[in-house]
């Protein structure tokens, strides 16, 4: 009774549901593989942390005692896919089963699924208890609600984890969410402290070797790595932001500043969605922090709510909906994506510091993300695969199960408002109300038309107009509407005029 039990690259918990199974008899798989690196052109400081982390998880592994079987990147020829990797396994050696835990993305799913006949062997597929919601409690949660509103599912996750709650099961401080506390503009002059960053070890740079010459045409510069690849030093770096920046965290939750890619924010995502922390653990550091004082419930619960509310939603989401959640666009959006968001190279300033910083870091905060380039994509119609698989591509914390409820969902509205009560549209009054961007740039954020104007502008007032049968019933969206048609006929034309004018040279904006 001989167990081959395969550990994925964003599996790297060592309490891992597969890993738990794991006795003195079987054999651990691990395999860096083609389809799994190249199925987008992934950013290379994503391949460096993933196979840099998946390199040391294996070291410690065999240094536990457990038999290990990992493949480096091309290293055995004819191995491109984990179906490759398992075959290849099992003409090794005889094992009585087959054992993983759930994996992130359908696509990759549907293949592990197919060893089931493919192998002939029996495969089971462990629940991922690393995250709090089961796929099933969520289907639960869901189950006859005519919405599936986060702000609910938040709370039924606050209670049932005990969080932030009181002797009496209430909300500490009375309110279940202080969201409204964590919208202010920063001051360029408050005083920042840059996250934690490692340098690479001897493991890390042989891995950026590889990513040089084996990804060279992948976004991104292999030299500037500067990411943690183990949990301990993944545990450092979110120790650091809960004592250096949770504080400023709540209040600057949603502020954008020029040169300042990281703020106050905990550069945790890509560790949290690789293995190397535990939410449950990190929600704890958090909540300890506020009851010792150290934070306000501020800065505590909106950082706990991104964790245990957003976070579990998405993914609970995304299982619940797909395959048929990828194929939405509610609002027929098919304008191609625009070079710019390859190479940076606009004078819009807020989208050229977004994209700059994503291509340099793979990193851009979630107004970044949302109310920069994912608004400029939903005002401007551009095609949702297209756009869905940028994002997928860009960010070092990317995969699928998160990166698709929050491309088409949150920020294009393509689900129709499965997630969304209303798009996420802004013009750049927004921007320039949330960040120092619209001050350097060269267009002028209170201009509406002329050559000059700030794009978003037109563009807002353009989306509403176009997509008119699809929102105008809207609730959500009366006020805007009612602004819309306060214009009168003349300037509702220049405005749409401009907006066209902006859509036919979008490569020069
Ligand atoms: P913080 O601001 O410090 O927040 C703390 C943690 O909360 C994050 O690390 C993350 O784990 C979680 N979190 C916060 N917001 C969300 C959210 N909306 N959904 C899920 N988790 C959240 N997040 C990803 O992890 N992977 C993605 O591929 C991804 N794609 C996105 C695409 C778009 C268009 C948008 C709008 C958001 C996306 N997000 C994604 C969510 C969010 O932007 C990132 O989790 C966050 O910016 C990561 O940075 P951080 O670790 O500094 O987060
Ligand atoms: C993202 C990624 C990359 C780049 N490479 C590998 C790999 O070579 N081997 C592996 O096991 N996993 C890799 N991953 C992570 C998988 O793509 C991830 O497990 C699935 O997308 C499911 O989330
Ligand atoms: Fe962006 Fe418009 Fe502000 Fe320029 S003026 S930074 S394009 S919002």
């Amino acid at each position: 009774m001989r167990k081959l039990i395969i550990i994925l690259g964003d599996q790297l918990s060592p309490a891992l549901a597969s890993l738990r199974q794991a006795g003195p008899d079987d054999l651990i798989l691990m395999a860096e593989v083609k389809t799994e690196a190249r199925y987008v052109k992934h950013h290379k400081h994503k391949i460096i942390l993933l196979f840099s982390a998946m390199r040391h998880f294996a070291a410690t592994l065999r240094q536990q005692g457990f038999a290990l079987c990992y493949l480096e990147y091309g290293a055995q020829p004819g191995i491109h896919s984990m179906t490759d990797a398992v075959a290849y396994a099992l003409q090794q050696q005889e094992f009585s089963d087959i054992v993983i835990t759930e994996c992130g993305e359908y696509r990759l799913q549907q293949e592990i699924l197919s060893w089931r006949e493919r192998f002939n062997l029996p495969l089971h597929v462990l629940e991922d208890d690393r995250f709090i919601c089961s796929t099933a409690m969520f289907a639960q949660w869901a189950t006859d609600r005519q919405q599936l509103r986060m702000e609910f599912f938040y709370r039924q996750m606050r209670r049932y984890t005990g969080l932030l709650m009181d002797a009496k099961q209430q909300p500490v401080g009375g309110q279940w969410n202080y969201d409204k506390d964590n919208r202010k503009a920063c001051p360029p002059d408050l005083k920042q402290v840059p996250p934690l960053q490692f340098s690479p070890d001897d493991i890390t740079r042989q891995v950026m070797a590889l990513v040089e010459t084996e990804f060279a045409d992948h976004p991104g510069s292999v030299g500037e790595f500067h990411y943690a690849v183990t949990g301990k030093a993944a545990r450092q770096a979110f120790l650091h932001f809960v004592d250096q920046q949770l504080a400023n965290f709540g209040d600057y939750q949603d502020a954008m500043l020029l040169e300042q890619p990281f703020l106050f924010h905990s550069i945790c995502s890509m560790y949290l969605n690789a293995g190397l922390l535990d939410v449950r653990w990190m929600c704890q550091k958090v909540e300890t922090a506020w009851r010792e004082q150290s934070v306000s419930l501020n800065a505590a619960e909106g950082f706990i709510r991104q964790l245990i509310g957003w976070r579990e939603y998405v993914r609970g989401l995304y299982w619940l909906m797909m395959p048929d959640y990828s194929r939405h666009n509610f609002l027929q959006a098919h304008t191609p994506l625009p070079g710019f968001y390859w190479h940076a190279g606009t004078k819009m300033r807020c989208m050229q510091q977004a994209i700059s910083q994503t291509l340099q870091h793979g990193y851009a905060h979630h107004i970044q993300r949302l109310m920069v380039t994912g608004n400029f994509a939903l005002l401007a119609g551009l095609a949702i695969d297209e756009v869905t698989a940028w994002y997928l591509a860009v960010y070092v914390d990317a995969y699928e199960w998160v990166e698709l409820p929050n491309t088409l969902g949150m920020a294009l509205f393509a689900d129709g408002g499965i997630l969304a009560s209303k798009p996420y549209a802004a013009s750049g009054a927004y921007i320039n109300r949330m960040s120092n961007y619209c001050k350097h740039c060269h267009y002028q954020v209170k201009e509406v038309t002329g050559a000059k104007a700030c794009p978003f502008n037109a563009l807002y007032w353009d989306f509403l107009a176009r997509n008119e049968s699809q929102l105008g019933q809207n609730a959500r969206m009366q006020l805007a509407y009612k602004n819309w048609h306060n214009k009168t006929p003349e300037q509702q034309q220049a405005i749409r005029a401009q907006a066209a004018q902006w859509l036919i040279q979008i490569e020069q904006l």
